[in-house]
């Protein structure tokens, strides 16, 4: 059984018309009017593919589709929004190869055993309101519903994610977790060269990266450019700009084997004539080795002190994120290999970079993620791209795992 390439490809190209930037990128923050436009043409998809729609107070969706018992559902999806400047297959492939799963089911009128669930995950990305992998972490029971309601956009304290749920009218009811799931699959771009660079057609994720992020705040006090001396100057804007470069040369001193990342700045009063009084930066700390992990943390934040003290400011630092790494179980990695290799594709045992729902689903039920290549490891960018024939066999291996593991002992 394989799916329809063609519908497939015609239903990215139409979510990618919602929030279009650029050439072929995409701009669907979560939870904007953007993400409540995509979410009304899951929703009405799934109503016409035949599933009953649950949406929790999260604004998960689920959508069911029956089995011959009714026992718990394998679970399939990702995320439907992306990052600013974002492209068109980062979440959006999950979500829809696993609607085109279950049509391809419902036009070969097959009744799988166990009963299937599609989903799409509340801000995967985490670019308006932390954390990221938001409602994948919430459903997967790994923090407070009530306190992630309550987090403030990062650029507009007066919003917070349950006001901008209510906004686009996504509030469920249901409680997040409600429904449990026997296994959980996660299809997505690979986000990074490998797979290209060795022509190989399938990622076959074995772990992800732990991910921390941390937003440090540096106060100094503004002064005049032209009138201030050096030796006078409280300058929070040269601290940050040390911390930045201490950030930059850790991950280089170390060949990559821990990723420290400062992707965000902001001075205020930010003018040019102006000694900087404030400088907000983020940190971005990843390693499929949690030692690592914590080491750079350690490191990076003993530094800032160091800094700090020297010019004579302060500073205030705000643990956003600390996911560990995690490592998918071989019953699952073996179910996406063997599907891979009963379609004649070769495949690569790898880890993921980057972070994704699946992540947090493998402490709900068993889970892993199926890679295709991505076009000169581009993504996070309006360029991003994978070729027609790399989704359409990204799509195949997930049926097939799918199927395998509904059929399995
Ligand atoms: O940050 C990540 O790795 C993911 O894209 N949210
Ligand atoms: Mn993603
Ligand atoms: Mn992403």
């Amino acid at each position: 059984m394989k799916i329809n390439a063609q519908r497939l490809l015609e239903n990215l190209d139409r979510y990618a018309q919602i929030g279009k930037k650029g050439r072929i990128g995409v701009e669907r923050i979560a939870l904007s009017k953007e993400d409540k436009q995509a979410r009304d043409l899951l929703k009405s998809q799934m109503i016409d593919a035949g599933l009953s729609v649950h949406i929790d107070r999260l604004g998960n969706m689920i959508g069911i589709r029956k089995g011959k018992t009714d026992s718990n559902p394998i679970a399939f999806g990702s995320h439907l929004d992306t990052v600013y400047s974002g492209g068109r297959y980062d979440g959006a492939l999950g979500v829809l190869a696993g609607l085109e799963l279950i049509q391809t089911l419902n036009d070969t009128n097959t009744i799988t055993d166990k009963p299937l669930a599609l989903v799409n995950f509340t801000n995967e990305e985490g670019v308006r309101f932390a954390p990221d992998m938001m409602g994948s972490h919430v459903y997967a029971g790994m923090a407070d519903l009530e306190e992630i309601l309550n987090a403030p956009a990062y650029d507009n304290p007066n919003e917070s994610v349950g006001s901008c749920l209510h906004a686009i009218g996504y509030n469920g009811d249901m409680e997040p977790g409600a429904i449990s799931f026997d296994a959980f699959f996660e299809l997505h771009i690979e986000q990074g060269p490998v797979l290209e660079l060795e022509q190989i057609n399938i990622g076959v994720v074995e772990q992800v990266q732990g991910i921390y992020w941390t937003r440090y705040t540096i106060k100094g006090e503004a002064n005049h450019a032209g009138t201030t001396p050096v030796y006078y100057r409280k300058d929070a804007g040269y601290a940050a700009a040390k911390i930045q470069k201490y950030v930059g040369d850790y991950t280089r001193k170390r060949n990559g084997s821990v990723l420290t990342t400062v992707g965000s700045v902001k001075f205020s009063p930010d003018a040019i004539n102006i000694v900087p009084e404030l400088a907000e930066f983020t940190l971005d700390v990843r390693s499929t080795d949690e030692s690592f992990l914590k080491k750079a943390q350690k490191k990076i934040d003993d530094y800032v002190v160091k800094v700090v003290e020297k010019d004579e400011l302060s500073f205030e630092r705000e643990e956003m994120v600390r996911f560990g790494p995690v490592r998918f179980p071989f019953t699952m990695t073996d179910t996406v290999q063997t599907a891979t290799k009963s379609l004649g594709l070769s495949y690569k045992r790898m880890p993921s970079g980057a972070g994704h729902d699946a992540q947090m689903m493998a402490h709900f039920c068993p889970s892993t993620m199926i890679f295709i290549p991505s076009v000169k490891g581009i993504s996070h960018n309006v360029e991003e791209y994978s070729h027609d024939h790399d989704v359409e066999n990204g799509a195949n291996v997930l049926l097939a795992a799918v199927l395998g593991r509904s059929v399995a002992r």
